[in-house]
């Protein structure tokens, strides 16, 4: 039987975003569009937004936001309406219990809890839900110390008797065992996952990836020219589970089309090492489409991102096709620019396409690059 997932959020949260930012930090994003997207993550799991605050600071600080900084919030109506704090970073433990001693009424929550909250909210699948619980308990393990509240915050639901070194460390112990044994059952999905891509590629069926940014179109365009039915909304992390459909192309050749999880700035250590199996299916790809949504304002960010990660998980395609989607939200001078900048673009030998699922652009000419990059291998 598959645990009940872990959730911490509920409809009537009232939240506050707060980011800090050093500054001598060299990250592409800069911390107003991380606050965004950070609002776009709590909306995704149902909490309202109150307010926001960001701060530049010269070094960390163990309270997340500088003492001042918490002070002057402290003060701010706003703020004072929110019982939710959410951090556009994920806290060290020690951080979260300082911050936590300091704004004593409110519930604190990291990045990287709030984006494990949308992905137990999405796990549908077995294999899904055990990849979730793992990152959950992953993330869990280190904060098991010794500040009791936090953990009936965490909905940890681990034990209910009182606080004590002694109840800490049952915990713990707990905690590590079901991270074993969530291992343990990931990895025989994991060599079922791997029998059945052996099968897939003795076929000869060649296996195309759609990847990129959460939210870029991926599964809209898997339905498009599938008709496979995935859920593609406007919220964040609508796919967790990797789906596979037939496609007949032009030449008459069949490919199996992958539609999968897509990526986020700050994307959590913890999911990616729990999502290895899912990830791997990327690995087995021969062609990746790397699903671009050009009419967001971070689109160059987010494409970094995805860069990165795959970076990360050691993936090396250079049989990759950019996709920029969702051209139908540009307007005509936008595009006559975009379609002069890929002219110009020399620094990337990249086959780069310009599509609306939305309108069905372009998707004929996509499917015939796929085709000739096929033909071609
Ligand atoms: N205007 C416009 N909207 C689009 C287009 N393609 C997709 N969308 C919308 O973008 C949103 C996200 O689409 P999805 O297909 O769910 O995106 P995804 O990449 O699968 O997202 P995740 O599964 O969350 O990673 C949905 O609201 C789609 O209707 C397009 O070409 N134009
Ligand atoms: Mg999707």
């Amino acid at each position: 039987m598959v645990k009940k997932l872990i959730s911490t959020r509920n409809a009537t949260e009232k939240v506050f975003l707060i980011a800090a930012q050093l500054k001598k930090d060299n990250s592409i994003w800069n911390i107003k569009e991380s606050i965004d997207e950070l609002g776009e993550l709590a909306k995704t799991a149902q909490a309202t937004i109150v307010g926001s605050a960001i701060q530049y600071l010269e070094k960390r600080s163990q309270t997340y936001l500088g003492q001042g900084k918490l002070i002057e919030l402290k003060n701010d109506p706003k703020f004072q309406n929110a019982n939710t704090v959410i951090c556009d970073d994920e806290l060290t433990p020690t951080q979260q219990r300082n911050i936590e001693n300091e704004l004593k009424n409110k519930k604190i929550i990291d990045r990287t809890s709030l984006i494990l909250d949308i992905f137990a909210q999405n796990a549908k699948s077995k294999e899904g839900r055990l990849q979730v619980e793992l990152a959950q308990n992953e993330y869990l393990l280190p904060r098991l110390a010794g500040q009791w509240s936090h953990l009936e915050r965490l909905g940890g639901g681990i034990g209910t008797r009182g606080p004590g070194e002694t109840q800490i460390e049952t915990d713990r112990r707990i905690t590590r065992q079901r991270i074993q044994k969530l291992r343990k059952d990931l990895n025989k999905l994991k060599t079922n996952r791997k029998q059945q891509r052996k099968q897939r590629s003795n076929s000869g069926i060649p296996i195309i990836s759609l990847i990129g940014y959460t939210n870029a179109g991926k599964s809209s365009l898997l339905n498009l020219i599938t008709g496979a039915n995935v859920i593609q909304k406007s919220k964040l992390f609508s796919t967790l589970d990797p789906t596979t459909r037939k496609l007949y192309l032009k030449s008459g050749k069949q490919v199996a089309i992958t539609d999968t999880v897509g990526f986020i700035n700050k994307l959590p250590t913890t999911l990616i090492d729990a999502f290895d199996a899912t990830l791997d299916e990327i690995n087995e790809a021969d062609i990746l489409l790397h699903i671009i949504d050009i009419s967001n304002k971070n689109a160059a960010e987010q494409t970094d991102v995805v860069k990165e990660v795959l970076e990360k998980i050691n993936i090396k395609k250079s049989n990759q096709i950019m996709v920029l989607n969702k051209i139908d939200k540009l307007n005509k001078n936008q595009q006559i620019e975009l379609e002069l900048k890929l002219k110009n673009n020399k620094s990337t030998d990249l086959i780069t396409k310009m599509i609306s699922v939305k309108e069905n652009i372009g998707i004929d000419n996509l499917i015939k690059s796929i085709d000739d990059m096929l033909q071609n291998t």
